[in-house]
């Protein structure tokens, strides 16, 4: 099956309204990535499939670019029998969430979490399911298990998962840096999957959204080193820390997730500290950052804080180059980076924050700048839902390269 990186809604009579109605039409379907401007299209069928031909113009690079999907594949494709493991959290809720939305071929949804949620129901596409064990779930043998239920949870079972012959996509900390474990951005390096891949990595969500935005720049200026200090969700940590939260601002003694209040506050730590005196948080950038980006070269030094925020972790990062760039080229690279939407004007105080990044994919960058400090560096602020790119859509992302390429 094809994915479409972006589709674009256009035509002489195209008004808001048309245009929404396109727009949730291929949401729908799953497909939607970003959104250009069609200037023509026209379908053709063959071999019993509607294929449609779209043409569309890529604004910054001037060029035609011919582009054609058929869409209509989706309805007939193989359908899957899937697990999400730790379906009643935070993160679980939202990959069922963003299963959903993105229309992945659940024939079969088979939700896990641990023994005291056993016959719960989740609720899938408006059907309510109920929720099963890790024994279970594995004698059903799904072809996927998307788990988001802790690194001691993977650790245990996701080998056993694997050893049954399913793909695990993991969201927890877990195998990330085992070497013979894939860490994987699809937009960065799903080419390395393979058949041979049952436990796969998912990022941390930090990282997620900070190498999404700096790949296309590595690739052109090659990146020596990146200076990054977070601005970090409370929903980072979980519905507890959202609780926390709430009950701060509703004046309500309750179950604390972080030893100090975090409302009209800011937290310099998150996870715990290491004998270096960085947190685990900081050195899961440091580590995943090379390891995605394939270049162990990269220095990474990273302070990560919590913000008594919801909807998106922000980033401000500055980042050195080994070649000199341009600003208007930098802004040109980002515009056209997979999952990354340019915000970017102070003119009229645009910029990325994380209530407009709250349930979107993609990654926002603004604030460019060059850093007048030294040569080749850049100053940039990115913004992403931790819930999604950093973690449900991302996993997700994953399970539908897999199935695009016949992986699973
Ligand atoms: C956090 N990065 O925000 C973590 C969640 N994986 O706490």
């Amino acid at each position: 099956m094809q994915y479409l990186s972006c589709i674009i809604f256009a035509t002489r009579e195209t008004n808001n309204e048309t245009y929404k109605t396109h727009k949730e039409t291929f949401r729908s379907k799953g497909r939607l990535r970003n959104v250009l401007y069609v200037t023509r299209y026209s379908t053709a069928f063959l071999s019993g499939k509607v294929f449609y031909f779209i043409t569309f113009k890529i604004k910054q690079q001037a060029q035609w670019i011919r582009f054609h999907a058929d869409w209509t594949k989706n309805e007939n494709m193989k359908q899957l029998k899937v697990a999400v493991v730790g379906a009643t959290g935070l993160v679980g809720t939202k990959m069922l969430q963003v299963l959903a939305e993105r229309n992945f071929p659940v024939g079969e949804l088979i939700p896990v979490a641990s023994e005291k949620s056993v016959g719960k129901e989740v609720t899938f596409k408006g059907k309510k399911y109920k929720v099963v064990s890790m024994t279970d779930a594995i004698a059903v043998k799904p072809a996927v298990a998307i788990f988001s239920a802790g690194g001691g949870t993977s650790l245990e079972w996701a080998p056993k998962f694997a050893a049954a012959g399913i793909t695990v996509i993991d969201n927890s900390s877990a195998w990330r840096m085992d070497p013979t474990k894939p860490l994987v951005v699809p937009e960065i390096n799903a080419d390395i999957l393979t058949t041979k891949d049952k436990v796969i990595a998912n990022p941390n969500c930090s990282t997620i959204q900070m190498v999404v935005a700096l790949n296309p720049l590595h690739k052109k200026y090659n990146i020596e080193r990146i200076v990054v200090s977070t601005y970090q969700s409370v929903t980072g940590t979980g519905v507890k820390a959202v609780t926390q939260l709430m009950n701060e601002r509703n004046g309500i003694q309750g179950e604390m997730a972080y030893k100090y209040p975090i409302d009209l506050n800011v937290i310099p730590q998150i996870d715990v500290f290491l004998d270096n005196g960085y947190t685990k948080e900081e050195m899961k950038m440091v580590n995943e950052t090379r390891k995605i980006m394939r270049d162990d070269s990269i220095r990474v030094t990273a302070t990560t804080v919590r913000i008594p925020v919801m909807g998106g972790h922000s980033e401000s990062v500055n980042v050195q180059f080994s070649k000199d760039f341009d600003l208007a080229e930098v802004k040109a690279l980002m515009k056209n980076a997979p999952g990354v939407v340019l915000v970017d004007d102070p003119a009229t105080q645009q910029y990325p924050m994380p209530m407009d990044a709250h349930e979107k994919d993609e990654v926002f960058v603004g604030r460019l700048r060059r850093d007048e400090t030294q040569p080749n560096t850049l100053n940039m602020w990115v913004v992403s839902d931790n819930l999604r790119k950093g973690a449900a859509t991302n996993a997700v992302q994953i399970a539908e390269y897999l199935l695009s390429k016949d992986l699973l």
